[in-house]
């Protein structure tokens, strides 16, 4: 493949022939506008895009287009998306379009990619292949650095392998990271001496573009053993800093908080899976894709297409760890699990915290939940010698 491909779902206007609309966002993206522009000379046309294939599908349409190589800068993220995820969102002879897949040729692919990636994550924790249990420390705003370390200790205690910022925490008067994170850090030394276990603070490092590297290598020299970004929020360009940075030595937990105002439309935006091939490519070790069983909205195929793309051989990238979190608790890792495999990280922020015997119970139950399906025995079956699970099935359920 030489050229960039870019699958969308479309429906036209009631005015608009599907292939007239399919051939606007080719002319929109590449050399072509609204009317025809004597200044778009014959060595030009090289450059335009190309209708590879239309079919009806749905209450629309499914096309493959061509964006030739040569319009896209080699490297520059914020080019590229301007062209396959760019103005054709407002066209108004569509109705709707949504960005399935794209898919780049080498040329254009020559990203570092994750640093880490699922084997080094797993190395630092010593896992072979079971899933990681995470947990996001909850509230998600509010406690005080000590109190975070307190919760914190008491998850690393009960068997997380990662414990992590909310999204919206970062640098808040209420908990700063200079005292959060080196008493978190020393409160998980505490639980390492008495468990043996390594476990990874993710601690959220956004901010402006400008100064996010400066932040994540501070935290380093705090003693951070992982760094987290909401990427949306903060920008390709800012992960691509991070991803880029020799010097930033620990893995990169992405965060996707406001994905959902242009994943969760099903006719309309750009699907998690091209998202989730960038920022992949981008450096991103741990990756949010969704759950199929948790609080937020959700697809089962798509969140396995955006798991595909973490895994898949690409360019010689080390895989994405996908993470799995939002609403979940021990009675939905069965099910989480046999859907999305055991290369995943199950994370519980309310399912751990809200366990009725507290933190510790609450992660020794997710563990409990994870080695039942390890060793292929119903959760119901393994509570009965294991107290906290079978507290946690009490008070939640199985679905
Ligand atoms: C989950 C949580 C995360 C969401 C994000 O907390 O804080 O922000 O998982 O969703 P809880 P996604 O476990 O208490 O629900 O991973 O889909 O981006
Ligand atoms: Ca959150």
């Amino acid at each position: 493949m030489q050229d960039v491909i870019a699958t969308y779902y479309f429906r036209p206007r009631s005015d608009t022939k599907p292939e007239q609309a399919a051939q606007a966002i080719c002319e929109e993206e590449t050399t072509g506008t609204w009317t025809e522009i004597s200044t778009r000379t014959n060595y030009v046309k090289r450059l335009d895009g190309a209708v590879e294939s239309l079919a009806p599908q749905g209450n629309g349409y499914i096309t493959r287009l061509r964006y030739p190589a040569e319009i896209f800068e080699p490297g520059n993220i914020a080019q590229y998306l301007s062209v396959v995820a760019g103005n054709l969102f407002g066209l108004g002879r569509l109705e709707s379009v949504r960005l399935f897949d794209v898919e780049f040729p080498d040329s254009l692919t020559r990203f570092k990619g994750p640093k880490f990636g699922i084997s080094g994550v797993r190395r630092m924790v010593g896992s072979k292949d079971r899933p990681h249990v995470g947990t996001i420390i909850k509230p998600k705003v509010g406690l005080t650095p000590e109190d975070t370390a307190a919760v914190a200790y008491e998850a690393a205690i009960g068997g997380v392998d990662l414990i992590k910022d909310d999204e919206t925490l970062t640098d808040q008067k209420f908990c700063p990271i200079d005292r959060r994170l080196p008493l978190v850090m020393k409160r998980l030394e505490e639980a390492k001496d008495e468990t043996g276990r390594e476990v990874l603070y993710a601690v959220n490092i956004s901010a402006r573009a400008d100064r996010i590297a400066e932040r994540a290598l501070h935290a380093i020299d705090l003693g951070a053993n992982m760094v987290m970004i909401d990427v949306f929020t903060t920008g390709f360009g800012a992960l691509q800093a991070l991803g880029e940075d020799p010097r930033i030595k620990v893995p990169i937990h992405v965060h996707r908080t406001m994905h959902a105002a242009f994943t969760r439309n099903p006719e309309h935006g750009i699907a998690m899976r091209p998202l989730a091939r960038i920022i992949r490519m981008l450096g991103a070790d741990q990756l949010h894709t969704g759950t199929v069983s948790g609080k937020m909205s959700h697809d089962a195929p798509e969140v396995k297409a955006s798991i595909e793309v973490l895994k898949c051989a690409c360019a010689g990238m080390k895989p994405t760890f996908p993470v799995s979190s939002g609403g979940l608790h021990p009675g939905k890792v069965a099910h989480e699990i046999a859907t999305l495999g055991t290369d995943i990280i199950l994370q519980a922020g309310g399912g751990i915290h809200g366990h009725p015997d507290g933190t510790a119970a609450g992660a020794r139950a997710m563990r409990q939940a994870v080695d039942a399906c390890m060793e292929g025995t119903s959760l119901e079956e393994y509570a009965k010698d294991h107290y906290e699970l079978e507290r946690a099935l009490k008070h939640w359920g199985t679905s």
